[in-house]
């Protein structure tokens, strides 16, 4: 009878990771011990937007990025955040964030680097719109004991050992990848950890959602307009939140695509390759989406610059197949 009132909580992430940990990369605890580690820095940077209002950690620092955008108290809080826990987790060799302008050197004699944006769509923190965390984890390439050198940085997104986001919304998840399908966690805030809430993810083969700045589209290639115009005439329906964790993750989970194509703004795209388009890219495909650049496929695409930009196509592979039919231009 007791068992009846004891409802079991679930698994919680530090049960998966053990449980998956003979899959994991390498199969030691390196890989777990870092995962972990991420869980613990998502949780604390949960804590602080859940109070945001409550604390002075909104508006501007009065500094910019490398990306010439203007830094976000929250932004560097998040950035500290994980280059802390990562650093005293004791597991990673280098980190790439978008908040630092050169690879964080952490221990030479480790073998996994992480790249990571601490904290997507910053903007909408101040009103409460959801926001997420991306990150991406290769291993290095180059001699243990060695200093990082930007080869080891600079793979394909096909490279990548995991790759995984943490939304921050009406509830927290930190949904991740290590190359066997996508699983995704709810954190409990009463109990403080993530349990396994969304097992084997799988992006739906079609959908109606397409998310994209449409205020946009006089900048856009003509060929993305026809897109667009195909979307009005077969009763899609526009969903864009400005936080592209929270497109994702929605259109995931109900079916639909994201776009930021070239503009006269940004022709490059507006999204970093590294630490946002190959983390996802990685997570679309293995729950059976699509990722492109508009030309090829985002994993296969070689990496310049930590902190290169790309035109970004990603969502549901039936869309996907449609979108790329316009984009490259076969269809009028
Ligand atoms: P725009 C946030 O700055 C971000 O990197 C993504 O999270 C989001 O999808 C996109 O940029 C929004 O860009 O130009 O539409 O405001």
């Amino acid at each position: 009878m007791e068992k009846e009132f004891a409802k079991p909580v679930g698994i919680s992430l530090d049960r998966f990771i053990k449980l998956r940990q003979d899959e994991s990369p390498g199969g030691t605890g390196e890989f777990s011990q870092m995962l972990r580690d991420i869980g613990l820095a998502a949780r604390i940077i949960n804590r602080e937007l859940n109070h945001f209002g409550l604390l002075d950690i909104g508006g501007k620092i009065g500094t910019e990025n490398i990306q010439g955008e203007e830094q976000k108290k929250m932004d560097v809080i998040a950035n500290t955040r994980f280059i802390r826990a990562l650093s005293d987790g004791g597991e990673i060799c280098a980190i790439v964030s978008e908040e630092e302008d050169e690879i964080i050197e952490v221990d030479r004699d480790k073998k996994y680097i992480i790249a990571l944006d601490p904290l997507d769509g910053s903007s909408n923190i101040d009103v409460t719109v959801s926001v997420g965390t991306i990150f991406s984890i290769f291993r290095r390439k180059s001699k243990l004991g060695t200093a990082v050198n930007e080869e080891d940085v600079l793979q394909k997104g096909s490279q990548q050992l995991a790759a995984g986001y943490v939304i921050y919304g009406s509830s927290s998840m930190l949904v991740y990848t290590t190359g066997k399908g996508v699983n995704g966690f709810t954190f409990s805030p009463s109990i403080g950890e993530f349990f396994l809430s969304h097992p084997d993810m799988k992006f739906p083969d079609d959908g109606i959602i397409y998310s994209v700045n449409e205020s946009l589209v006089h900048e856009f290639d003509e060929s993305v307009v026809r897109y667009l115009k195909y979307c009005k005439e077969n009763n899609h329906t526009l969903r864009y939140t400005g936080s592209l964790v929270t497109d994702f993750h929605r259109n995931m989970l109900k079916g639909g695509i994201y776009m930021y194509p070239p503009c006269q703004k940004t022709p490059n795209g507006k999204l970093r390759l590294l630490y946002e388009c190959n983390a996802l890219a990685f997570l679309c495909e293995q729950a059976g989406g699509k990722a492109s650049d508009g030309k090829q496929r985002i994993l296969d695409l070689q990496p310049t610059d930590f902190h290169q930009r790309t035109p970004f196509y990603v969502g549901s592979a039936k869309m996907m197949t449609k979108a790329m039919s316009f984009v490259n231009s076969k269809e009028k």
